[in-house]
C-alpha cells in the first residue's frame, strides 16, 4: 500500500468535498480517501499493483477538479 497527499484546487464547499472523495473512492484499488475541504488535499491509500498516481490525477479531474 502507498500513501499519497493530493493538492486539489477547485472544491469551494462541502459538494465538491463530497465528488472528490467518491472519485477517489471509486476508483480500483484505492483503501482510503480523505479529503480536507479547507486544507485543499485529498490523503489516500491505494494498491500500487492496482491503480497509480495518475489514476488518482485522473479520477479527481474527470470529476472536475484541477490537481497541482
Ligand atoms: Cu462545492
Amino acid at each position: 500500500m502507498a500513501k499519497v497527499e493530493i493538492i486539489v484546487g477547485g472544491m469551494s464547499c462541502g459538494m465538491c468535498q463530497s465528488a472528490v472523495q467518491e472519485a477517489l473512492s471509486g476508483v480500483e484499488g484505492v483503501a482510503e480517501a480523505a479529503v480536507d475541504l479547507e486544507g485543499g488535499r485529498a490523503t489516500v491509500v491505494f494498491d500500487e499493483g492496482a491503480t497509480s498516481l495518475d489514476s488518482l490525477r485522473a479520477a479527481v479531474e474527470d470529476a472536475g477538479f484541477d490537481v497541482e
